[in-house]
């Protein structure tokens, strides 16, 4: 059986379903080189970007291992202007999508404002609402009114038919999911939301050394890895059901085997995102997440994504249990 893994995102044809997460390994051009190359990697996302260039925050500042990675990089990035370069680059060769994440209103409706004048080849902008590293900024997708105000803003900028989407914060609440969705409702033109960003101000500690991993915020940093995917595939699942189906869901988090992929795309993800993975293994490891995945479809009979996109099951309900234990 001839399997297809491609995929939409925004009515953009993916050869596969994997992409970076902004942040791994695309800050810099030579970083953003490498995905290009990577034929299994079917689109880029660049660093959520401002206006001008930003160092960020003090080091250590990123602390990954094979199966998580906590970070305080602080939107450390090289500027708009680099990152429509990179567009100019790579997107002969496959979709740049450019992850902004304007420190005010007024800084991202500027910057798309640019992105619509360049003839750069945008070929989607992901607006980032959830950076948790920014000291003293707090991640506007968890105050629904200041995100709503953004949005406003955004959506009267003409950016022509360059898609958008919203990178959002994991939700924890059911109230909070259903207060996210009824803001970015509001949205017809946006067209897809990645759910998870990193869950927020953890903390990773090295008992040997009794230090914190990394130096900013005393330690409190962004978490991926293993532990956040079942953060996101319940985001991914319940945005899911409560957003029209022309607004896609990117999955994001916890991305370290084929079956990782295969679970996000079961909870409704059009497509994946790869962050503490690519950051660890490199562009190396991405043709085992696309094989791996390949061997999933294959065992269960499946031959496109569509087979099982979205078609999660609910456990049955179970009869004549006396144990009242469990
Ligand atoms: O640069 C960062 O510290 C950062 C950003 Cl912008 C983000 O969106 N998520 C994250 O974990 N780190």
């Amino acid at each position: 059986m001839e399997l297809d893994l491609s995929c939409h995102v925004a009515g953009i044809k993916l050869n596969s379903p994997i992409m970076n997460a902004s942040g791994a390994m695309c800050t810099t051009l030579k970083q953003l080189e490498q995905l290009d190359k990577s034929r299994f990697l079917s689109a880029i996302v660049t660093k959520s970007c401002t206006l001008t260039p930003r160092e960020g925050n003090q080091k250590p500042r990123y602390h990954g291992t094979s199966s998580h990675s906590i970070n305080s990089m602080g939107l450390a990035n090289m500027s708009l202007k680099y990152y429509l370069k990179a567009a100019e680059i790579f997107g002969k060769t496959k979709p740049v999508f450019l992850s902004l994440a304007g420190l005010s209103a007024d800084e991202n409706v500027k910057m798309i404002r640019g992105i619509a004048s360049s003839e750069t080849n945008v070929s989607g902008i992901e607006l980032n609402l959830s950076c948790p590293n920014v000291p003293n900024k707090p991640q506007i997708a968890y105050d629904f009114e200041a995100m709503g105000d953004i949005l406003n803003r955004v959506f009267e900028v003409d950016f022509g038919t360059t898609p958008l989407g919203v990178k959002l914060p994991p939700y924890f609440d059911p109230v909070h999911f259903n207060q996210a969705a009824d803001v970015l409702n509001n949205y017809p033109k946006l067209r897809w939301v990645t759910c998870i960003n990193s869950i927020g101000n953890g903390l990773i500690i090295d008992p040997i050394t009794e230090e914190t991993v990394i130096r900013p915020k005393d330690g409190l940093g962004g978490l991926g890895g293993s532990f956040v995917k079942p953060t996101a595939l319940a985001n991914v699942r319940t945005f899911r059901k409560l957003l029209p189906s022309h607004v896609d869901v990117i999955g994001c988090g916890g991305v370290l085997r084929g079956m990782d992929i295969f679970e996000h795309i079961l909870c409704g993800a059009s497509a994946v995102q790869v962050g503490t993975y690519l950051q660890e293994s490199g562009i190396a490891g991405i043709p085992r997440l696309y094989h791996e995945l390949e061997n999933v479809m294959t065992l269960k009979e499946y031959r496109t994504l569509d087979d099982f996109r979205g078609k999660l099951k609910i456990a049955p309900l179970m009869f004549a249990n006396k144990d009242p234990s469990c």
